[in-house]
């Protein structure tokens, strides 16, 4: 190999359970490949189309390089090239200045997942916390499926995905594997070699589902009667895990109670699953001992998703799923480690408690939030895109009171907003710690490249800032080092004994949680769960707009809309330009409103509007039609989340992206 070629690991960043080991070639300080890391024990050296690709977007047109300065209107993207010091100075002042006269509840800062690394990622917290900023509530993904597991879990971690290979029943509920989760894949077909069965759990007719042994097209937000159909049969039959339910639960015969007082006809109309069906699901599940439940978030976005958690896991406690043996098991997140707050984000640099804002009513926030939000700072996301309600939303980043700021990577429609608009380094630029949230695997990545233009980290954005603003707290004066050490040493399921120094050179750990095994007596699922405000069981419950009367009379199709292949979330938008998307409508609904296959379709609801290309096939079921993708909306326009609902869920305070109701009309060819 040439002297001026390396080939050096790295790990994906992105928000995917799979956290993939990598290797990137560098040659002459440029990425010219990126690839699987065949050394990674879980993720095996196969990696996604999308990230293949990566140094496209490393280098793209649409990369940013320095800081700017808008010029034009806004949201018209029209800027000017400043210097880094001209950009802090601005900053630092507009944001002191606007503290100094309405306080730190006008400044909002907004940011998620674009990059996962622990210390990037929170990198922002102890700068707004010590500004006493406005708090964000990070509730966008997985705040509904974490409130409904942790009612009846507690902090009890997700079973490793490999243990999935020595099954004889996969479940997949609400997954869509090989996009969203590539590398089960490998899981399940290690286990059909063995004779096991597949069941997918899922509204449309996705790739998994159609090569199952059963498919379970249940009705959207129908998978809580579904689990607690199952499970009542289950126990009427006797089928139920006698030495687990009673060495490591408790309130198991008060569960039972409440069952019985269920009718299954009702349950399975809720579902909108048959008896034949049931009969089915309920064979396999009472036959096949050696059972996995793989749960995507995607049941927990619609106006029951918490209680459709608790119903699936009181399913999975009747069955012992939990009991750690080989071939069973439960994994919806692997909770394998847990970072220490105060190390990453400072909460103790709080003065008082500034007011909690959820992330998820950013429209509100900036449109009708009394005192006025008048500073917004936006990093690792792309609101305008991924944000619910997003027509409100963009009224408030059109505010031209408001002040704006963006540090991002490419010209997002959220970056066309902004007021100051700064660069942001990719992870191939960056250091830090990444923890897998599919599987139980965390490393450490070094830089390969040096920064492209002037992007600077999260880091080095907010420690430059703070001592801007002049902060002169010790942790703004903190090393990237010294914090990713701290990081490490505080971090919750680092094997005890793990060497710090071969970590930080890149050597990967296993969480001590990932075989998880209960200890003798040791209770581990309480079907009963006191919370205010919650059943304190897991019981059948009405639904948000999918379930609700008035809204399906004037909206008779409800919408879901699940993530594509070639995105990730909104990321990697720009190779994908002037694209709509697809609306998955099925035969009889595309007869019953005259559309034709490939017709622009205005999908609309009382919140907004958007226009998509028709599927017509029958990967939905009648009534349900699905808009996947998360496509960056041409300038000016909304994108597909303008007719979802920025309401919070039953539970845990998080998005609706599965539950809104729209009607379609052809807008033509
Ligand atoms: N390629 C790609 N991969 C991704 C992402 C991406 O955008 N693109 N996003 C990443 C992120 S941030 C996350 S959180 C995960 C999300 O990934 P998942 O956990 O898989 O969740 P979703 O993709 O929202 O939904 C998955 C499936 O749920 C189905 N579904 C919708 N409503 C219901 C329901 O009520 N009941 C049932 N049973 N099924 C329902 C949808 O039809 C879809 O097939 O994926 C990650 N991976
Ligand atoms: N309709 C609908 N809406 C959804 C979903 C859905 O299924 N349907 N899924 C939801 C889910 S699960 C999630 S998690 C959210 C995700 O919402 P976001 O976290 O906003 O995810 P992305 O769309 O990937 O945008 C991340 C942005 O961060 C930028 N970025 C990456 N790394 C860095 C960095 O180091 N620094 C800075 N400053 N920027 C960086 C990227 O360029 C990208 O533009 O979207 C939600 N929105
Ligand atoms: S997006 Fe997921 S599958 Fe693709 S490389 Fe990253 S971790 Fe792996
Ligand atoms: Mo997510």
């Amino acid at each position: 190999m040439a002297e001026n070629k390396k080939v050096l690991p790295t790990v994906c960043p992105l928000d995917c359970p799979d956290t993939c080991g990598l290797l990137a070639t560098v040659e002459n300080g440029r990425v010219t490949g990126l690839a699987g890391d065949p050394g990674h024990a879980e993720t095996q050296g196969m990696i996604c189309a999308k990230m293949k690709r990566y140094p496209q977007r490393l280098y793209g047109d649409d990369r940013l390089l320095y800081p700017l300065l808008r010029t034009g209107k806004k949201g018209a993207g029209e800027f000017k090239r400043i210097s880094w010091d001209a950009a802090l100075d601005l900053a630092a002042d507009r944001l002191g200045s606007i503290c100094a006269k309405f306080g730190g509840e006008a400044v909002l800062p907004w940011s998620y997942a674009g990059n996962m690394g622990k210390v990037q990622r929170f990198a922002g917290y102890p700068f707004f916390h010590r500004l006493g900023a406005l708090r964000l509530e990070m509730t966008i993904c997985s705040a509904t499926a974490s409130a409904g597991w942790k009612a009846h879990c507690g902090s009890l971690p997700g079973t490793a995905p490999s243990v999935a290979k020595e099954s004889d029943l996969i479940v997949v509920w609400a997954t869509n594997v090989p996009v969203t989760n590539l590398h089960f894949s490998p899981c399940i077909t290690a286990a059909q070699r063995r004779g096991a069965k597949l069941v997918v759990i899922d509204p449309c007719r996705t790739p998994p589902a159609a090569g199952a042994d059963l498919h379970l097209a249940v009705r959207p937000g129908g998978d809580g009667p579904l689990a607690l159909a199952a499970a009542k049969r289950l126990v009427e039959e006797g089928a139920e895990d006698e030495a687990f339910l009673g060495e490591h639960t408790e309130d198991f015969a008060d569960f039972c109670d409440r069952l019985r007082r269920y009718r299954e006809q009702d349950l399975l109309a809720d579902a909108g699953i048959t008896a034949a069906e049931l009969d089915l699901f309920v064979r396999l599940l009472a036959t096949r001992k050696r059972c996995f439940f793989r749960i995507g978030v995607g049941l927990t976005r619609n106006g029951r998703g918490a209680m459709s958690i608790r119903s699936i896991t009181a399913l999975a406690a009747i069955l012992g799923l939990f009991d750690g043996s080989t071939g069973r098991g439960v994994l919806l997140s692997s909770g394998a480690f847990t970072a220490d707050s105060e190390v990453l984000m400072r909460p103790s640099l709080l003065e008082g408690e500034p007011p909690k804002v959820n992330m998820i009513r950013l429209g509100e926030a900036l449109t009708v939030r009394e005192p006025k939000v008048r500073a917004l700072f936006v990093y690792n996301a792309n609101p305008a895109v991924v944000a619910p309600d997003a027509a409100t939303v963009r009224k408030g980043l059109e505010r031209e009171d408001l002040f704006t700021i963006v540090h991002e990577q490419v010209m997002t429609p959220t970056a066309r907003y902004a007021d100051l608009l700064l660069p942001a380094t990719t992870f191939l630029e960056n250091r830090d710690v990444y923890t897998a949230y599919g599987n139980h695997w965390l490393q450490v990545a070094a830089p390969v490249i040096d920064p492209v233009g002037e992007a600077r980290s999260n880091f080095d954005l907010f420690q430059s800032l703070a001592r801007r603003i002049g902060f002169t707290d010790s942790v703004f004066a903190e090393t990237l080092e010294e914090r990713l050490l701290a990081c490490l040493q505080t971090m919750a399921g680092i094997p005890a004994g793990t060497d710090f120094a071969q970590v930080l050179a890149g050597e990967r750990v296993l969480s001590e949680r990932a075989g998880f095994v209960p200890a003798a007596e040791e209770t581990v699922y309480r079907f009963r769960a006191d919370i205010d405000g919650q059943p304190p069981f897991a019981v059948p419950m009405p639904g948000g707009d999918i379930d609700n009367p008035d809204l399906a009379a004037r909206y008779p199709l409800v919408l879901l809309t699940p993530p594509v292949a070639g995105l990730l979330n909104s990321t990697f938008g720009e190779r994908c330009r002037g694209e709509t998307g697809r609306l998955l409508i099925h035969p009889q609904d595309a007869a019953k409103y005259q559309i034709q296959d490939g017709d622009a379709v205005t999908v609309e609801n009382f919140r907004g509007s958007v226009v998509r290309r028709a599927k017509v096939g029958t990967t939905t079921r009648p009534g349900v039609v699905a808009a996947p993708g998360l496509y960056w909306q041409p300038p000016g326009e909304d994108g597909i989340n303008a007719v979802v609902s920025g309401q919070e869920s039953d539970f845990g305070g998080g998005a609706l992206f599965h539950d809104s109701r729209v009607r379609i009309s052809s807008t033509g060819g």
